[in-house]
């Protein structure tokens, strides 16, 4: 309404003072033929441009937008006095947001993100015989893993002829990313953070706007969208939320670049769920791979391995979003009040047979 109305009073106004100028020098006495034609076809030239303007699309698409952001945009006003949870907590000391159940509006979400054409890669290791896990992981995040948006599969594995085909619906994709294998398994872990950090560098920034980094031996059970992306985000593990600083599994021994004192820290992030934009993930992968490296040097690993190093970037890198544990959980913890939902699930391994050595 307010854009048909600002062109319906303003540019005919302007037009009809360029008739009324041109009209002047019609019935001037020195008029000519030359004068008239030519001002008879600027002021057709006028009526065009004006014309076009009026009906132009610029105004048109925009005004439909809006439209269309309307219908789609109906929700409860926000209301100052009744926050939508108030049995956890929603937001950092730094003032990023902790996202649970009850805490966003989808829709408003996915306007956003589709407005921005939204592009999200997603990697997991499959290496060794965790390639089992393939399956069930992709199906389960065809169904609730950014539902509507355009996702590529990154998958880093040392036996691509293990991974079946998938037929994606458009707009998504599976690309098997050869890589060699790692003797140790503890090397396996860790080297994730090198690997991510180098595909980061040569394609994934041309390809996608959002990295998410996550285990592979897991499946989704409810729905992760776009309310997880931001700059950089990390996970609260589930075995640690509710716990103290002091008891959190960081890094304790001082020769480790990964050491947090006793007295620091601020939550428990988990190794198996991180991400952020492109650059954002190359500077965390990057910072952590040469952490690892530097230890490797000073013959010590720390205790657990890459997620030991995440929690020490994090530390003094504040992530920009945090994921509440409904988006990595475990069962064996069993199933708490203020957890709504679990969205993205630990499958049960069979430890020895997955990890032994001569299964290895
Ligand atoms: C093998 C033996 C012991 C520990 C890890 C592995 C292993 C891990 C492997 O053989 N192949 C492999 O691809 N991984 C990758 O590392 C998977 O993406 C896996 O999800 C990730 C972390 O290892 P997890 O899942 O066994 O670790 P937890 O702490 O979740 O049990
Ligand atoms: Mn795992």
């Amino acid at each position: 309404m307010l854009l048909n109305k600002c062109s319906s009073t303003r540019e005919p106004m302007e037009t009809s003072a360029w008739v009324l100028t041109s009209l002047d020098s019609r019935t001037d006495k020195n008029c000519n033929g030359k004068k008239c034609l030519l001002s008879m076809l600027f002021i057709n030239a006028v009526f065009i441009i004006v014309f076009f303007w009026y009906e132009n699309k610029p105004i048109r698409w925009h005004y439909e937008s809006r439209l269309r952001c309307r219908q789609e945009m109906l929700y409860d006003k926000p209301q100052i006095f009744k926050p939508p949870r108030s049995d956890v907590l929603m937001v950092t000391p730094w003032l990023a947001p902790i996202i649970w159940n009850g805490s966003y509006n989808i829709d408003i979400l996915n306007a956003q993100f589709h407005q921005r054409n939204v592009r999200v890669g997603i990697t997991v290791f499959a290496m060794k015989k965790y390639t089992v896990f393939i399956k069930t992981f992709i199906e389960t995040a065809e169904q609730f893993f950014m539902v509507g948006h355009k996702v590529n599969y990154y998958v880093f594995t040392d036996r691509a002829d293990d991974i079946s085909n998938f037929t994606l619906p458009e707009g998504r994709q599976l690309v098997i990313l050869e890589v060699p294998s790692y003797k140790q398994w503890q090397e396996v872990s860790m080297r994730r953070m090198e690997m991510i950090r180098d595909k980061a560098n040569q394609r994934f920034y041309k390809e996608v706007d959002y990295l998410v980094c996550v285990d592979v031996d897991m499946r989704f059970s409810d729905f992760v969208g776009v309310e997880i992306l931001s700059d950089v985000f990390g996970t609260i593990h589930p075995g640690f939320y509710n716990a103290q600083r002091g008891s959190f599994t960081y890094e304790r021994r001082q020769k480790s670049t990964a050491y947090i004192p006793t007295d620091e820290g601020d939550f428990y992030y988990a190794g198996g769920y991180f991400g952020g934009t492109v650059e954002e993930v190359y500077k965390l992968t990057n910072f952590c791979h040469k952490a690892i490296m530097t230890d490797k040097h000073n013959s010590i690993e720390a205790i657990w391995h890459d997620e030991s190093h995440l929690n020490k970037y994090f530390l003094y890198h504040k992530p920009t979003r945090i994921l509440s544990p409904e988006y990595l959980w475990d069962n064996n913890f069993g199933v708490p009040q203020f957890l709504k939902r679990r969205r993205f699930v630990a499958v049960p391994k069979n430890h020895n047979e997955i990890r032994n050595k001569r299964a290895l």
